[in-house]
């Protein structure tokens, strides 16, 4: 890992909110890409705090303040994503986290993402029920929808599964594609469920959600 890099995960780690937002500023002024700094850097950082407090070396409150300082890192960088490619419409997504789960930092991510590369994006928001997915689906003005969800926990993930249900019996599975992820999402459980794809992190999300869309 390059020294900036290895500076913007050890300030997500360490909970330095000031920290990671003048490292994020320094990476930005020399000319990191956004997309890096936030890959290659912030969320790698991010990872270790969720390793660390699996191994209970920390707690909650610490994890709240690392989230912080990536969310106040994103702030600064969002405008930068969002500058996009120019490209024409790709099409319309709905974006939500499952019901129960509010880790949004991803989803964020991914949304901005995707708008930036040409989608319309809905974002719904955390802890959204699948009922509200559904009638969104319902009523969207657009051939073709694109689920983004996220789910970060084991027990949110399972609300996929009953998602994907739903919209089989609510007779709307030929108007969705369904890309889901966030870390327990794995190709095989895409499979089992009957989704049509995933991605690992958010310039992946875009590449696959062209792929399905196209
Ligand atoms: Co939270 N948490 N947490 N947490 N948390 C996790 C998720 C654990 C894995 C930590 C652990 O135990 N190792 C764990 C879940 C265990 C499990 O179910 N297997 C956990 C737990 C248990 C909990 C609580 C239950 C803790 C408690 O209260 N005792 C609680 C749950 C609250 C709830 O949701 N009801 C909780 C709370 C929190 C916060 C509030 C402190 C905070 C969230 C703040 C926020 O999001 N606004 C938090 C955080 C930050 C984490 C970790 C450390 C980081 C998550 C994160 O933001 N990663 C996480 C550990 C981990 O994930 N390894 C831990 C960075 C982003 C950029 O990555 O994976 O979200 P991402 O998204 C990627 C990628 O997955 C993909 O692209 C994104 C961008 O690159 N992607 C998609 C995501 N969505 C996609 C959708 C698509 O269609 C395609 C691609």
């Amino acid at each position: 890992m390059s020294d900036i890099f290895k500076e913007l995960a050890d300030a997500v780690i360490t909970q330095n909110i000031n920290g990671t937002v003048e490292k994020t500023k320094e990476a930005l002024a020399n000319g990191t890409p956004a997309l890096d700094i936030i890959q290659k850097g912030l969320s790698e950082g991010m990872k270790v705090v969720g390793e660390k407090f699996e191994t209970g070396d920390l707690f909650l409150p610490q994890i709240m303040m690392s989230a912080k300082a990536m969310n106040s890192a994103m702030e600064i960088l969002q405008p930068e994503l969002a500058k996009g490619d120019g490209s024409e419409s790709a099409g319309y997504c709905i974006s939500f986290v499952q019901a129960g789960d509010i880790h949004d930092i991803g989803n964020r991510l991914v949304s901005t993402m995707l708008g930036a590369n040409g989608f319309t994006v809905k974002v719904l928001g955390v802890d959204v029920e699948n009922e509200v997915v559904v009638e969104e689906v319902k009523k969207a003005d657009a051939g073709k929808v694109l689920l983004v969800g996220s789910a970060l926990m084991t027990t949110s993930m399972l609300g996929q599964k009953d998602l994907m249900l739903m919209i089989d019996e609510e007779g709307v599975r030929a108007k969705v594609k369904c890309m889901f992820g966030g870390a327990p999402v794995s190709q095989s459980w895409i499979d089992e469920i009957g989704a049509d794809g995933t991605a690992e992190n958010a310039a992946e999300a875009v590449i696959v959600a062209k792929k399905i869309m196209a």
